[in-house]
């Protein structure tokens, strides 16, 4: 009989498969890399809507921030959007995170990511 466990560890499968992000982080999808580390990749928006776009996902599949991601985990996700800003060459100029979650939010990809925005002035609208 298939208990709980099983379940849960088959549906993550799932999920990882089905996942677009999972296929880029593994390599599997082949999108050249901004940065990598041993816990998160960072690759540019295939829809940018800033002359700096750069998505922060992390290897590990997590759907979103519901998901009680290790706070490692989101430690090294800030750490790598601020090296892709200094890579990007907007550390000084200045640069917006923007992390959605959920449906009101417009999460349309359900792996978490921060997406890294600059290279222009950006509008001070929030929503
Ligand atoms: P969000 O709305 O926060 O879930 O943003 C998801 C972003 O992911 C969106 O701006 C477009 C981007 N995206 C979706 N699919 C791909 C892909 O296959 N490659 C790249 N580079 N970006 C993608």
């Amino acid at each position: 009989m298939t208990d709980m466990k099983d379940m849960n560890d088959l549906k993550e499968m799932k999920d990882v498969n089905d996942c677009i992000f999972c296929n880029i982080a593994s390599g599997e999808m082949d999108v050249p890399l901004v940065y990598e580390d041993e816990l998160v990749v960072a690759f540019d928006d295939v829809s940018p809507q800033a002359p700096v776009h750069t998505l922060i996902v992390p290897k590990q599949h997590v759907a979103s921030l519901n998901d009680d991601p290790d706070p490692a985990l989101l430690a090294a996700v800030f750490g790598a959007a601020r090296e892709v800003a200094r890579l990007k060459g907007i550390a000084d100029s200045g640069y917006r995170l923007v992390q959605n979650n959920g449906a009101d939010a417009g999460q349309t990809v359900h792996h978490l990511h921060v997406h890294v925005l600059g290279g222009a002035e950006l509008s001070v609208q929030m929503s």
